[in-house]
């Protein structure tokens, strides 16, 4: 069977193509940056205002210097509102919803979240520019799902 050289050369960049794919899929995989927001941390989302730590959401200092940062989404809005975060903080998040499925997208960063009712999903970041990040709900939640966002502050 006879087969041109140019469909030769389209077959071979379309293998070429799938193999650098199935290679970025592993290497990503395999790498920090691109793990699933995996959680085994349950919480009674009919609790959540009186489960510590989440009844006082917001930042906390750790010993090591690094910080806590615990979120509570729920139709239609984050607690807290708005954060402030020192510049050049590690802080880890912990965000849990207390109805329905929500999205915790802080902009300009690699921290994007399904956030789920009964579970805590959680990240680590760290802030090295100063400036505002907006945190948006990117899973639709309902009528006011776009007025649902929150700020983070860096300086
Ligand atoms: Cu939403």
């Amino acid at each position: 069977m006879h087969v041109h050289r140019l469909e030769r050369i389209f077959l071979g960049l379309g293998v070429i193509t799938l193999a650098a794919f199935f290679l970025i899929l592993i290497a990503l995989q395999v790498g920090e940056s691109f793990k699933p927001p995996a959680s085994s941390v349950t919480i009674d989302p009919t609790k959540v205002a009186s489960t510590p730590p989440f009844d006082h959401p917001g930042l906390r200092r750790l010993p090591d210097g690094s910080y806590e940062a615990y979120y509570v989404g729920q139709v239609f809005f984050w607690q807290p509102s708005t954060l402030s975060v020192p510049l050049g903080a590690k802080v880890h998040f912990y965000v849990t919803s207390t109805d329905v499925v929500h999205g915790f997208l802080i902009e300009h960063t690699d921290v994007n979240l399904e956030v789920m009712p009964g579970w805590v999903s959680t990240a680590t970041h760290v802030f090295r520019h100063p400036g505002d990040h907006l945190i948006v709900c990117d899973q639709y939640c309902g009528a006011g799902h776009a007025d649902m966002f929150a700020h983070i502050v860096v300086k």
